[in-house]
């Protein structure tokens, strides 16, 4: 029964990403699902079987299972809430020295192999303006100045990625930092040697995945579209 209310959370978190306008409809049907949990439940749970009513011929058991069935309910609204939080987007570049290697695709289809979906995606050469604000976090860094002229040197892949739990894992994906100490199996662990040639850039967390996707895209170079590998990536039901 969870796990068919978190599939029907998460259904309702990639309509949301979707169809970013109705997303009081998402809400009502995730609410929807949790009171059809409680009810569902009640006829399964023998503490769950009503919501105060006596008519079992017991008063007392009437009134517990009333008040455990309301907590129940909300605890699944709960359990499924933080899972439609997991439906995510972040953003992922090929830096120039992945482009001038080759590696386009290679990196491409190790997001799309794992079930992540391509919403945007564009080939530009950012100035060396444009790769300051993107790396702004790190000025104070001693190779702040060298990162940005590489940024600028070529044209960069620049995407955006859509997934349950998209930001961490792609992170998971690319590999540390340093490529000597990336795991194999990584991105920059099978294809890269050193820290100023990592090949790929991935945003670190929820507000820099916003503001990067903000700063490199317009909001209609976003796609909302349904992919039809989705229903087998997560399920139906
Ligand atoms: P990340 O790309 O794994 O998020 P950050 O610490 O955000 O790593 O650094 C951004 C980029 O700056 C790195 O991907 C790498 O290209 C470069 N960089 C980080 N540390 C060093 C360093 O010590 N020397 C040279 N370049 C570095
Ligand atoms: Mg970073």
């Amino acid at each position: 029964m969870r796990s068919q209310i978190c599939r029907s959370a998460s259904r309702a978190a990639r309509y949301l990403l979707s169809a970013p306008r109705q997303s009081s409809h998402v809400f009502a049907e995730g609410r929807a699902a949790a009171a059809a949990a409680a009810v569902s439940l009640r006829g399964k749970v023998p503490y769950l079987t009503s919501y105060g009513r006596t008519d079992s011929g017991n008063a007392s058991i009437g009134w517990i299972s009333g008040a455990l069935a309301l907590p129940a309910a909300a605890y699944m609204l709960q359990e499924q809430e933080a899972h439609a939080a997991e439906m995510e987007r972040t953003f992922i570049a090929i830096k120039p020295d992945g482009v001038q290697r080759g590696l386009i695709a290679e990196i491409i289809s190790r997001f799309e192999r794992k079930g992540f979906k391509l919403v945007a995606i564009k080939i530009v050469v950012p100035s060396k303006g444009f790769a300051q604000k993107h790396y702004h976090d790190l000025k104070e860094r001693p190779f702040f100045n060298g990162l940005c002229d590489f940024l600028s040197s070529g044209p960069v892949i620049a995407m955006v990625w859509e997934g349950e739990g998209v930001i961490k894992y792609g992170r998971k994906l690319i590999g540390a930092t340093d490529p000597q100490k990336s795991e194999p199996g990584t991105i920059r662990g099978d294809l890269a040697v050193v820290v100023g040639r990592n090949i790929i850039h991935g945003s670190d967390g929820p507000e820099t995945a916003k503001d990067e996707i903000n700063l490199w895209f317009k909001p209609e170079e976003l796609v909302n579209y349904t992919n039809n590998a989705e229903k087998w990536v997560y399920g139906e039901n």
